[in-house]
């Protein structure tokens, strides 16, 4: 098999970290990301983009069906949330 390129490695990246937090202690439930896991992923993952800070701005905002937990779409989002603000960044500092 090919290696993959680097996109292809991004999505695996993403997808992996979905299942490694989703699979956290917290919830028993290794299809959702807990806010206690969402926590952890955002101290351990994106320290440089707010990390914790963002826990309940996150949570609010991408639970769409309010049951307290970030199920693989509502992550997916997130993953576009966050890519569609360092595409904004990255305008901004090109200006
Ligand atoms: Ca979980
Ligand atoms: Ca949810």
């Amino acid at each position: 098999m090919q290696d993959p390129t680097a996109m292809e490695a991004g999505l695996a990246i993403l997808y992996g970290t979905f299942v490694k937090y989703a699979s956290g202690e917290d919830d028993n439930d290794p299809t959702t990301i807990s806010k206690k896991e969402l926590a952890k992923l955002l101290e351990e993952q994106l320290p440089h983009l707010g990390g914790k800070e963002m826990l309940d701005c996150l949570m609010k905002n991408l639970d769409a069906d309010k049951d307290g937990t970030l199920n693989f779409m509502e992550y997916c989002a997130m993953v576009t949330t966050l890519s569609m603000c360092l595409h904004m960044a990255c305008e901004t500092q090109c200006e």
